[in-house]
């Protein structure tokens, strides 16, 4: 049964990867959509082709989720026009280098915890008021099994979706006696541009990530917070953890030789 026809929802991070990949899920379901991110012109092709493709409303935003005046300034724009969203997609996310922690580059921690944990509340804290005096809502958090186990050289990565994790417990205890919802789809390995952001820009080493197994792909997420979008109202899944068969936890992963 599809609930998300006619909704509307807003995702963050939506030029790329998993974003992208929910934009187009919920298009094929009929929902509107609010995309956000840095790069415009990404959006804007990808706004034309969903338009053009599913007949639905699609604005656009150049945002970056660090910014907290514009969270609240979008958030009041979206209400002065009536295009506040039924469900908040908080997907901008990164990881920054892969260093032992006495040897990080604390630039790198500084971007990880303002984008994944403090982009992430102030999105939250300026559309979660209008769910609750609305009276529903959905806030899916984009989490990972970064935020479950440590890894090796993981560390503040996993700290900031530690944290994500703490923050989709902590909002569904403060929504309680409302109806709005909240929930964390939490990847394993997914295969996007994730490890070339994380290699700053290091393509080769990045495509060694996924090399000798098969990772998931964008539209294996998007397909997972669609169903968790979908469910009926009085369903809330608190959690959905997504790994490829070949992943079994944080660091274990079979992997084939690769020839060459
Ligand atoms: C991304 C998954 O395992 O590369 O959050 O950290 S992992």
């Amino acid at each position: 049964m599809n609930r998300l026809q006619g909704k509307r929802a807003l995702i963050t991070g939506a030029s790329a990867g998993i974003g992208r990949a929910c934009a187009r899920a919920f298009a094929s379901y009929g929902t509107h959509l609010v995309l956000l991110a840095r790069r415009r012109e990404r959006l804007e092709a990808l706004a034309a082709e969903l338009t053009d493709a599913h007949g639905i409303e699609v604005e656009i935003h150049e945002h970056d989720v660090r910014d907290r005046a514009a969270a609240f300034r979008l958030a009041d724009d979206l209400a002065a026009h009536g295009c506040l969203p039924d469900i908040l997609v908080n997907n901008a996310g990164k990881a920054r280098g892969l260093e032992p922690l006495q040897g990080g580059d604390v630039d790198d921690w500084e971007e990880m915890i303002d984008t994944n944990v403090k982009g992430l509340l102030y999105m939250t804290r300026a559309f979660l008021p209008h769910m609750v005096e609305r009276g529903h809502g959905h806030v899916v958090n984009i989490g990972s099994i970064a935020g479950r186990q440590t890894y090796p050289r993981g560390n503040v990565y996993n700290a900031t979706k530690f944290a994500v994790r703490a923050l989709n417990e902590a909002m569904n205890l403060d929504v309680l006696g409302t109806k709005v919802r909240v929930s964390s789809v939490d990847p394993g390995l997914v295969e996007t541009e994730f490890s070339e952001v994380r290699f700053h820009g290091d393509r080769e080493r990045a495509r060694t990530v996924y090399q000798g197994y098969t990772p998931l792909t964008p539209e294996d997420v998007a397909d997972a917070v669609c169903y968790v979008a979908n469910a009926p109202e009085h369903v809330n899944i608190l959690e959905l953890l997504i790994l490829p068969t070949d992943q079994r936890n944080a660091y274990l992963v079979h992997k084939e030789p690769v020839e060459g």
